[in-house]
């Protein structure tokens, strides 16, 4: 599944997490050391110009065929679920400037297995566009994705927007490859999750679901 992910191939991506899933795989096992172990390889050739935007771009593409089978069972509720009528809201969205969004899209499947209602407003999201979702959906907790380093910097600019606009009523949990838990503070931001799944740790630490 690396190699097939690392060459772009979607169907046969697809296929072999359905065959994994058949064989008794969990989700998680094929997610971590299918997908995401293929996509650090793309990585580590991007970064020394042996793949190029194109190519990643294709790879992208065959991780998210193989998400989408995971999908369904990622964000099915598990049995330490919040409970549905108690819902709390989390906003996610990649920061301005930023494109990357598998990682941020994973966070959210899990976030909804975990009982989350989340509302995902997208890729290169501005501090305005943040304030109009959250207008619309009142969310406990805001949790922003940045790949870049370029763009990381921004989380800073949303979290000081609500803060000037006098909003401190809601929690702000970052996260991206780029992201440590020294940036986090520094940024004033309430935690950083380093994967998916300690972000939804974070996330339900933040609305008081577990200490
Ligand atoms: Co980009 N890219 N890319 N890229 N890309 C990186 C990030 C890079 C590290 C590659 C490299 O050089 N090795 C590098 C950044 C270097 C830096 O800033 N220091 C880079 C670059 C340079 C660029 C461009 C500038 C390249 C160019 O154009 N010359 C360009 C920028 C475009 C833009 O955003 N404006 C660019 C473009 C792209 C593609 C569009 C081709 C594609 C994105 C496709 C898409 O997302 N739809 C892409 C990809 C795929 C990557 C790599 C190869 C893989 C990212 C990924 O999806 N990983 C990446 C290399 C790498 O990260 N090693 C790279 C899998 C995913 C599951 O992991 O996203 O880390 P990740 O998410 C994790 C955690 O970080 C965490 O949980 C997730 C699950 O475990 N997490 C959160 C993420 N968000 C969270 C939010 C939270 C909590 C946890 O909220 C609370």
């Amino acid at each position: 599944m690396n190699q097939y992910l690392y060459e772009g191939n979607a169907a046969e991506v697809e296929k072999m997490t359905k065959d994994a899933l058949a064989e008794g795989r969990t989700p998680q096992e094929i997610l971590t050391e299918g997908l995401i172990a293929g996509m650090a390889v793309v990585g580590e050739d991007f970064k020394y110009n042996i793949l190029y935007v194109p190519e990643v771009l294709i790879a992208a593409r065959a991780m998210k065929a193989g998400m989408g089978v995971l999908k369904p069972l990622l964000a099915a509720r598990d049995d330490a679920a919040i409970d549905a009528d108690r819902a709390p809201v989390l906003l996610m969205g990649t920061v301005r400037g930023d494109l990357h969004d598998i990682g941020k899209n994973l966070v959210c499947m899990m976030a909804e297995g975990a009982g989350f209602e989340v509302h995902d407003i997208g890729v290169d999201q501005s501090v305005e566009k943040f304030m109009a979702a959250a207008d619309k959906c009142k969310p406990q907790i805001i949790g922003m994705s940045a790949l870049l380093t370029t763009t990381m910097t921004y989380m800073k600019t949303v979290i000081d927007g609500f803060e000037e606009a006098g909003r401190t009523d809601v929690s702000f949990a970052i996260g991206g490859a780029p992201i440590s838990q020294m940036f986090a503070d520094e940024i004033g931001a309430d935690g950083y999750g380093a994967d998916a799944s300690a972000a939804v740790e974070l996330f339900l630490k933040l609305v008081g679901h577990i200490d």
